[in-house]
This record gives C-alpha cells, sequence and structure tokens, in this order.
C-alpha cells in the first residue's frame, strides 16, 4: 500500500511534468484496492479494472513501467501480458469492464460444465466499478446475466463517494450499490473501504462464494476519492476542502501502520523502511516511462483483429496517405 501510495502521488507529478498527459489518481483507495486484490489467486482468477486501479494491479504483480504506458497513452491497452497477469487492460469506458467479466466468468462455467469443474472450484472474475458506474444501464444487464446464470463473478464497487463532480446521493436511490444485490438474486457485502483487512475478508467471502458455484456476488467497499477525479479536474468547483477533510474519513495507510505497530508485526523502522524503497521504486518507474518513447502509430490498425476487416485496411491505407507517420 506504500508503494501504491508513493506511485500515485509520483503519476501526479509526472503529469504536472509533463510526463503523463492525464493520469486518475486514487489517493484513499489504497486499502480497497490492495485488499480485494490479495483475496484472488491469479493463477486462475482474472481482473477487470477500470482506469483508477493502479493499486490492484500493482497489488497483482503487474509491472508498473507497462501499466503507466496506459496513462502515458503511447499503448492504448497497457504494455503488460493480460493473460500472464491475469489482469486486462485498463478500462476507460464507465462500466465496459463490467460486461467484460460476466463474459469471462460465464466462460469459465460452461467451460466447467464441457471439461468437468475442477476439485478446487470455479476461477472467478473480479470486475471493479464505482459507484458512478452503477448508474449504468450495463451494470444492470451484466449483473442480472451473472445474476440468472450464476457465473462465478465478483462486482467489486468502490464506492469513494463521487462520480466526477456528482455526490453518490444523487445517483443511488436505493442507499447502496450493495443494496441492489438482492434484485439480482445475490449476496452483498458493504464494508470499510479505508480497512485493508476488511477488504481482504469480505472479498474472500465473495470469492469462495463464486468459486464455490453459488454466483456472483457484489462487495462494495466504502471509500472515498480524497482528490481530484482526473488531474484535468478542480474538485474545489463542487466540494471545499473543509468537506473534503471531513467526510475523508480515516487514512486507511495510517490506519494499517497503526495496526501492523499495536500487534507487534512491524516496527517503526521497518515501515519507515517500507517508505524509502517505495519512494526508490516511483523513481525507477519513472526511468523507466521516460525510457519507453513513442510505438509505430500503424499499431492502432495492426493489433485490433488478428486479421483485419476490410474496413480496417481501408483506414490504415487512408492514414498512410494522410499521415507523416507513415
Ligand atoms: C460510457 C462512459 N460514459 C461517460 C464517461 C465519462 N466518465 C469518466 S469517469 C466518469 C465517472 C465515473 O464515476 P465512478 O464510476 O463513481 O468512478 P470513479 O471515477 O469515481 O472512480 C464518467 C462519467 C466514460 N468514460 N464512459
Amino acid at each position: 500500500m506504500t508503494a501504491v501510495r508513493r506511485l500515485d502521488q509520483a503519476a501526479i507529478a509526472w503529469q504536472r511534468q509533463g510526463i503523463l498527459p492525464a493520469y486518475a489518481p486514487e489517493l484513499g483507495q489504497e486499502a480497497a484496492q490492495v485488499g480485494s486484490a490479495l483475496a484472488l489467486d491469479l493463477s486462475r482468477d482474472f481482473v477487470f479494472p477500470t482506469y483508477r486501479e493502479l493499486g490492484v494491479a500493482r497489488a497483482a504483480g503487474v509491472n508498473m513501467v507497462e501499466y503507466m504506458s496506459t496513462h502515458l497513452a503511447t499503448w492504448h491497452g497497457g504494455l503488460w501480458d493480460p493473460a500472464a497477469s491475469h489482469v486486462a487492460p485498463i478500462q476507460a469506458v464507465v462500466a465496459g469492464s463490467v460486461l467484460h467479466a460476466v463474459g469471462w466468468a460465464h466462460g469459465q462455467t460452461l467451460l466447467a460444465r464441457t471439461a468437468g469443474a475442477a476439485a478446487e472450484g470455479l476461477a472467478v472474475a473480479v470486475t471493479y466499478l464505482g459507484d458512478g458506474a452503477s448508474s449504468q444501464g450495463d451494470v444492470h444487464e451484466a449483473m442480472n446475466f451473472a445474476g440468472v446464470f450464476a457465473a462465478p463473478v465478483v462486482f467489486f464497487v468502490q464506492n469513494n463517494g463521487w462520480a466526477i463532480s456528482v455526490p453518490t446521493e444523487k445517483q443511488v436511490a436505493g442507499g447502496s450499490v450493495a443494496a441492489r444485490g438482492a434484485g439480482y438474486g445475490m449476496p452483498s457485502l458493504q464494508v470499510d473501504g479505508n480497512d485493508a483487512a476488511a477488504v481482504l475478508e469480505a472479498t474472500r467471502r465473495a470469492v469462495a462464494h463464486a468459486r464455490a458455484g453459488h454466483g456472483p456476488a457484489i462487495v462494495e467497499a466504502m471509500t472515498y476519492r480524497r482528490g481530484p477525479h482526473a488531474t484535468s479536474d478542480d474538485p474545489g468547483r463542487y466540494r471545499t476542502l473543509d468537506e473534503e477533510r471531513l467526510d475523508g474519513g480515516a487514512d486507511p495507510l495510517v490506519r494499517l501502520r497503526e495496526r501492523l505497530l499495536t500487534a507487534g508485526i512491524a516496527s517503526e523502522a521497518t515501515l519507515d523502511g517500507l517508505d524509502e524503497t517505495a519512494t526508490a521504486e516511483a523513481e525507477d518507474v519513472r526511468a523507466g516511462v521516460l525510457a519507453l518513447g513513442p510505438r509505430p502509430g500503424a499499431e492502432m490498425f495492426d493489433f485490433v483483429f488478428t486479421e483485419p476487416t476490410d474496413e480496417l485496411q481501408r483506414q490504415k491505407a487512408v492514414w498512410r496517405e494522410e499521415s507523416e507517420h507513415a
């Protein structure tokens, strides 16, 4: 979580320095992200993230230079290998990853039906979405499909209080996203998203439920997005700094630190050492990002389908004629 906090802060600085064109910070959501990712078995489960899941990707072992390449816009889907890491590319379309996850999860059910279910149960998809995304029609279709077909998928909702400038209460009429679970026939757990251990436990339970073939589950982690929605956002236009301080709740990192110290699991010196390691890691990632360089523009046509369509080839020819990069 310390490494995630550092990288997240560093990425904002890189955007201000002109290294990254844009970035979506996650300050305050580290416990929700790291806690949930640690509940998975990534030799078989699969993560479907949004644009804000740096912490999930870091905890899942994704190379952070490769991860940042998406924010650099040097490579639209990120340079990491989803098949090897079991982490799908970042999804900028709100709720897009929810549909992908349900499709993948249903595939696991069909696979188990033909190949026979593994003794250790089903592989589980975990999809990340925000409270804002839960207003999308796609989410309702995805949840309904998952409920009806008992797809092994966990809908991990990070309710960070805001969808850009719109507060949760202006779009979730039933009080919480978790409350919707009953209507789709799936259990839902609401958890303190600032408490990494609680998030880990809740996600483990949801994953175990799906793995055992009981169908989907919702985990709603109550967090708070402490900074702007993205580096182009100015939260001062829709909330005050005082409100931010009041509503933010306990800092997940401070809470974990206190817990580890109180339980005698780690010493001050060990935890301070983690801070230093995290700072060095962020510096390494920065150097790696700067060394990436541009990608050949033609790749945007070449890597869409294994066999390109006629229309795509026509677009590529037009692009070649018009582009200086050809
Ligand atoms: C289909 C679609 N509609 C609108 C947008 C613009 N947009 C980007 S983020 C966002 C709000 C998402 O809020 P939430 O799901 O709560 O996630 P958060 O950003 O707070 O983590 C919107 C409307 C988009 N990217 N995709």
